[in-house]
């Protein structure tokens, strides 16, 4: 059995002992070497030993952006620079980005969760892995990449770009597996066409997509369009990067969380509540493994939903749902609240449409107005005004009967959307400038 069966298969008490003796070895450590944790813990007035069972992670404060901010670069880490052998930095739109630190034990821990990750996709010695993650300090392509190494994988450090040469080398190379955001996989299925490269030609067969939101229809498009199995990934560079959380083969929705390293919480972001399982809210991971830069009850603004249902695969790991946005990239239009990924998915169900959108938020007087700027289809375009017409009409009107509020809606022509190499930029908000 490839996978880690002894941890991944343990009954629920079992994993949560080691939970437990790890939290405790990690908030002793944190207290003891990382001065701002520890004036926290004693604000908060909880001491180390107070942490008995694992309910009473919840005495302990969170950490949040702005501590990463205040602590910038490197107050947070938890052991001396001279163990830190490499640096990963968000790329931090807005203000400062987070800059994360490994130990040699850190990158080894990393490659061994990629791996636990790969394995859930079924991918094994035998493929050849495209890896179209960003290399440098984004935590996607180095990241992978040394996981895709420790499994034994081929692995082709292709990078983001050059959509016609990827291409090739898929097929040259005759890739088995791609790496890379849903949006960037969507642009390559594109540049497929334009290459005159048949699908056909190609070996792809799993895709393990991740980095930004996408939805179930974005899925099948994908899965259509390159003729794979598309599997999601989640993870951020302040608990490790990718690899906290994986969509097994098996799973019919969720990701298992590697959570014998993360240790997973969902809060109500506004009563800073922890929620019982099942319930919807914000994702907080306290990491019990990690050596540089350990965190604790990391708030990580993103918005899921814990469920400890058997899976098929016999995996015992509490999975989380697909996430379905960011509590701060959440538009209130008019009070009501907008996720880009419920446009998404709107936007995917209709014919004719292609999954390429961006969302303007302007404003008008005192009032919110989103635009959602759509590309259509060649075919579309070049169709009479009124087909142009009824299309922007239903798409109206859909997002209308899903989400309740009003938008303009812009059919442009294919193609002029941006198309990024990584992340897409899904939302302009011109109400700040
Ligand atoms: O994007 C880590 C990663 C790289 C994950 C490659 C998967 C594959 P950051 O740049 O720090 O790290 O961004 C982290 O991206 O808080 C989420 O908001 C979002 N995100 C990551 N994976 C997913 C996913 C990487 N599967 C932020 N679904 C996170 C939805 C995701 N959002």
């Amino acid at each position: 059995m490839m996978w880690v069966e002894e941890i991944e298969s343990l009954p629920r008490a079992g994993l949560e002992s080691i939970q437990l003796k790890r939290l405790q070895a990690l908030v002793h450590r944190m207290y003891d070497n990382v001065l701002p944790y520890k004036k926290k813990m004693d604000q908060a007035g909880v001491k180390p030993g107070d942490i008995q069972s694992l309910k009473d992670l919840s005495k302990l404060p969170f950490t949040t952006k702005d501590d990463l901010r205040e602590n910038y670069p490197f107050g947070l880490f938890a052991t001396p620079m001279d163990d830190v052998i490499r640096i990963h930095a968000t790329s931090g739109t807005t203000g400062k980005p987070a800059v994360v630190g490994y130990t040699q034990a850190d990158i080894n821990l990393w490659a061994s969760v990629i791996k636990r990750c790969l394995t859930m996709a079924g991918v094994t010695r035998g493929d050849m892995v495209h890896n179209a993650y960003g290399y440098g300090l984004f935590t996607g392509g180095l990241g992978a990449h040394y996981g895709i190494e420790a499994l034994g994988a081929t692995v082709i450090p292709v990078s983001g770009g050059n959509s016609k040469r990827q291409i090739s080398i898929m097929r040259d190379f005759g890739s088995t597996v791609l790496l890379s955001t849903p949006s960037y996989a969507l642009n390559l299925a594109d540049a497929i066409a334009d290459v005159g490269v048949d699908p056909e030609e190609l070996k792809l067969r799993v895709g393990i997509f991740g980095a930004e939101a996408w939805s179930e229809n974005m899925r099948e498009e994908v899965e259509r369009k390159l003729g794979l199995k598309a599997l999601d990934i989640y993870g951020l560079s302040e608990v490790i990067g990718p690899g906290v959380s994986m969509e097994c083969t098996h799973s019919e929705k969720g990701m298992h969380i590697l959570e014998d390293n993360f240790l997973p919480e969902i809060i109500d972001p506004d009563t800073l509540e922890v929620l019982p399982y099942g319930e919807t809210g914000e994702l907080v991971f306290t990491t019990l493994t990690k050596e540089a830069f350990p965190l604790i009850r990391y708030r990580t603004k993103d918005i899921s939903r814990l469920f400890l249902e058997p899976c098929g695969c016999g995996r015992t790991l509490i999975r989380m749902e697909k996430v379905t946005g960011r509590t701060d990239d959440m538009l209130i239009i008019r009070g009501v609240n907008v996720f880009p990924s419920q446009v998404e998915h709107v936007l995917v169900g209709i014919e004719g449409v292609e999954p390429h959108y961006q969302i303007e938020v302007t404003r008008e007087g005192n009032l919110d107005v989103m635009s959602v700027l759509v590309e259509v289809s060649e075919q579309v375009f070049s169709d009479e005004i009124r087909v142009l017409e009824n299309l922007s009409k239903k798409i109206q009107g859909e997002i209308k009967d899903m989400l309740g509020v009003t938008t303009k809606v812009k059919l442009v022509e294919p193609r002029s959307i941006q198309r990024s190499e990584g992340k897409a930029q899904r939302i302009i908000d011109r109400r700040k400038i």
